[in-house]
């Protein structure tokens, strides 16, 4: 036997531990009984907020930049130079 056991000795990690699931639109991500790192989902989740300001990619006029919270309709500069103005 080995001296510690975990649940999950794949991973290795106990059911109900907490974990990263990689994915930042999910949260309280924990060790499921399928020993799955699963996080609740959020309005963001299979969508994408690459910067975690919970504005989703697909409304964030800049999602590298958490600073950047723009709404949709919001004018914003999405960094092209070839359009002078952007609307989400
Ligand atoms: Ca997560
Ligand atoms: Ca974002």
């Amino acid at each position: 036997m080995a001296p510690i056991d975990f649940d999950c000795p794949n991973i290795p990690a106990n059911i109900g531990a907490s974990c990263d699931d990689g994915d930042n639109t999910t949260l309280n991500d924990m060790i499921d009984a399928n020993c799955n790192c699963v996080g609740a989902p959020t309005a963001c989740t299979g969508i994408g907020d690459a910067d975690g300001d919970g504005v989703c990619d697909d409304v964030d006029c800049d999602d590298l930049d958490a600073n950047i919270t723009h709404q949709p309709g919001d004018a914003c500069d999405d960094g092209n130079l070839h359009h002078h103005q952007r609307y989400v």
